[in-house]
């Protein structure tokens, strides 16, 4: 489904719904980490790029201080709250609060809404690690900028909608998805230090496919493990005397590393050298280095398998996959929170169908399931669309 297809069904499913047309239609991408996975909480760095798989509301100011919520992608259910209560989580529907979360911290923060009808479709695929839920926050963040001409950086837009999916959702993530949706630029990744939010553009490789494959295992358990590999990266921290791990290169860890506990150690050394590998990637691929990129991708893979312990066997299988087919002239890893989800590789344009052939061929035999397969352009940040 094309973007042109969910504004579309945006526009149309207003007029329906609200009986009048919607002035504004306002994008926020989904996202595609490439590498620095589970850097972003330890205050470290990350390069990922929005995608060309977005959320998209159609939006109008409305007099008064009631919100009217629909979503498209689940049969036109609505939700509607009023800005002057006090504004709590939706009793059944998971979708509204997000809604909810971002205009509640939006509120919070001091910002002056009105009253909206919205209506919010997209095609980032849900539960796949490809940030479904932050695109979703920033483009109701970015919406209400709009409707409302608020004074709002797109970083605390991004901000925002973390702190809505951290204390209303209840999902500790970091900063990395909320910042790429609001901030990514077409055909660039972007190195974020998640620390001080600087950022440094990074161009895409020419003649390079961004392929993402959906291993489509049924993620369990995530946010508990997720929960679980944060609370490890923060004893490590604090055994250390440092505020994260970030402030911590691998001699330093190593001399004192026997110290912690055995499982605590792989957790941190994870971080530590994935810190190393994001910041020389962003240099490698600056120079179009493309060998050195694999390697690094490899490496961070191999690191998240065997010390983060976040990848499952269809993941690890579909990256030797790929690896088969492209060699040295490229990457692949997995990407995301993990435990399943996607594999992200760059791929020589030529060796692109051979690629797609061999997952789908060779995937649901190893696995039992079916593959699908997104071949993504790095993608502007949210904006409203003309
Ligand atoms: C999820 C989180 F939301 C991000 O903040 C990040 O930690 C990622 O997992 C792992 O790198 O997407």
């Amino acid at each position: 489904m094309s973007i042109e297809t969910l504004i579309a069904t945006t526009s149309r499913v207003f007029a329906e719904q609200f009986g009048y047309t919607a002035p504004l239609t306002i994008q926020a991408p989904g996202r595609v980490n490439l590498i620095g996975e589970h850097t972003d909480y330890n205050d470290g760095f990350v390069l990922p790029c929005a995608i060309d798989y977005n959320t998209v509301i159609s939006a109008a100011p409305r007099q008064g201080s009631q919100v009217r919520v629909i979503s498209a992608d689940y049969d036109n259910q609505q939700d509607s709250f009023d800005l002057a209560d006090e504004i709590q989580p939706h009793p059944e529907y998971q979708w509204a609060n997000y809604v909810r979360g971002v205009v509640k911290y939006l509120l919070v923060r001091g910002f002056r809404l009105g009253g909206a009808d919205l209506v919010i479709s997209g095609n980032v695929p849900q539960g796949a690690g490809l940030s479904s839920s932050a695109s979703l926050e920033v483009a109701v963040g970015q919406t209400f900028k709009a409707l409302g001409k608020l004074d709002i950086s797109q970083a605390e837009i991004a901000l925002n909608g973390q702190q809505a999916e951290n204390q209303f959702v209840g999902c500790n993530c970091g900063i990395m998805d909320q910042f790429i949706s609001a901030l990514g630029e077409k055909n660039h990744a972007l190195l974020i230090d998640c620390r001080s939010l600087q950022t440094r553009s990074v161009a895409m490789p020419a003649g390079f496919d961004v392929v993402i494959i959906n291993s489509n295992v049924r993620r369990g358990l995530v946010d508990s493990e997720y929960n679980t590999r944060r609370a490890q990266c923060e004893a490590a921290a604090a055994h250390f005397g440092v505020k994260a791990l970030r402030d911590l290169d691998l001699p330093q860890f190593e001399a004192r590393a026997a110290e912690l506990d055995p499982v605590v150690a792989q957790r941190a050394r994870h971080v530590i050298t994935e810190n190393a590998r994001t910041l020389e990637a962003a240099d490698v691929l600056t120079r179009g280095d493309m060998v050195r990129m694999g390697e690094l991708m490899a490496a961070s893979h191999a690191s998240m398998r065997d010390d983060f312990a976040i990848t499952v066997p269809p993941i690890d299988a579909l990256v030797e996959m790929v690896k088969a087919v492209i060699g040295a002239q490229g990457g692949v890893r997995m990407t995301g929170g993990g435990f399943g989800g996607c594999v992200v590789a760059l791929v020589p344009q030529a060796l692109t169908d051979k690629v797609c052939d061999t997952v789908k061929a060779q995937y649901p035999v190893v696995s039992g399931l079916q593959p699908t397969l997104y071949i993504c352009q790095p993608s502007a940040g949210a904006g409203v669309l003309e």
